[in-house]
């Protein structure tokens, strides 16, 4: 059987959120090792930190980013930027680890050509919180993001192309790697607040990652 470099079957355990959406229950579970002592050096290198909104409110989602460009919040709004303003230093490189995942993720979801050139790190501790957003700070919306999601499991909240319409309530678990793009790429989405809980690899802490081409 034809398989990707991380020894999956293609399309094996996927799960469609809609159009341009894909869920891959576990794909991220085999690298799990590899990923996450990847991202212990990037954490250990741009440690985690609490950004303010425009309007001044603290985060409570721990930030930090790895790649060519970082996203990053304060008064002045969101935007990407290649030097991390905590250390005045660019950001640490994207892990190759997380590079293959991303474009072997992206080619099951049906999404060719995906290179990355950022990672958001989120770190969730119970309670904290992501309030419905859409990604739109990166420069070609034709490009999809991969999602992954490591520790606790958390209740992500999938809505649509308005504020207003209804969100969907899907259950990420550590290991699941949710794709979207193309129609999916613009929809409202964020996280329910996280339960309390203890996880084997990560503790009291969900750490999702979001793989974009930002620039
Ligand atoms: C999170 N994720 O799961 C937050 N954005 O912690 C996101 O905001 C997100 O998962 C765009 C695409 C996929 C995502
Ligand atoms: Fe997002």
């Amino acid at each position: 059987m034809n398989q990707d470099l991380f020894g999956h079957a293609p399309l094996a355990e996927t799960e469609r959120l809609g159009d341009g959406a894909v869920l891959l229950r576990g794909w991220a579970l085999r690298e799990r090792e590899a990923l996450l002592s990847a991202l212990d050096e990037v954490i250990r290198a741009a440690p985690l930190r609490h950004m303010v909104t425009s309007r001044g409110f603290r985060m409570s989602v721990g930030m930090t980013n790895c790649g060519d460009l970082g996203w990053v919040s304060d008064r002045r709004g969101y935007r990407y930027t290649a030097i991390d303003p905590l250390s005045d230093k660019p950001w640490p490189g994207l892990p190759p680890v997380f590079h293959a995942l991303a474009g072997a993720a992206a080619v099951a979801a049906g999404f060719e050509d995906f290179v990355p050139d950022a990672c958001l790190v989120n770190r969730y501790a119970p309670g904290s919180r992501l309030s419905l957003h859409q990604d739109r700070n990166e420069r070609d919306f034709a490009q999809p993001i991969v999602s992954v999601s490591l520790g606790l499991p958390a209740v992500f909240l999938f809505g649509g192309l308005q504020r207003s319409d209804p969100a969907s309530r899907v259950l990420l678990s550590h290991g699941d790697v949710v794709v979207w793009g193309g129609p999916a790429r613009l929809r409202y989405h964020g996280v329910a607040a996280l339960a309390e809980g203890v996880h084997d690899a990560l503790g009291g802490y969900r750490i999702n990652l979001t793989l974009r081409r930002a620039g």
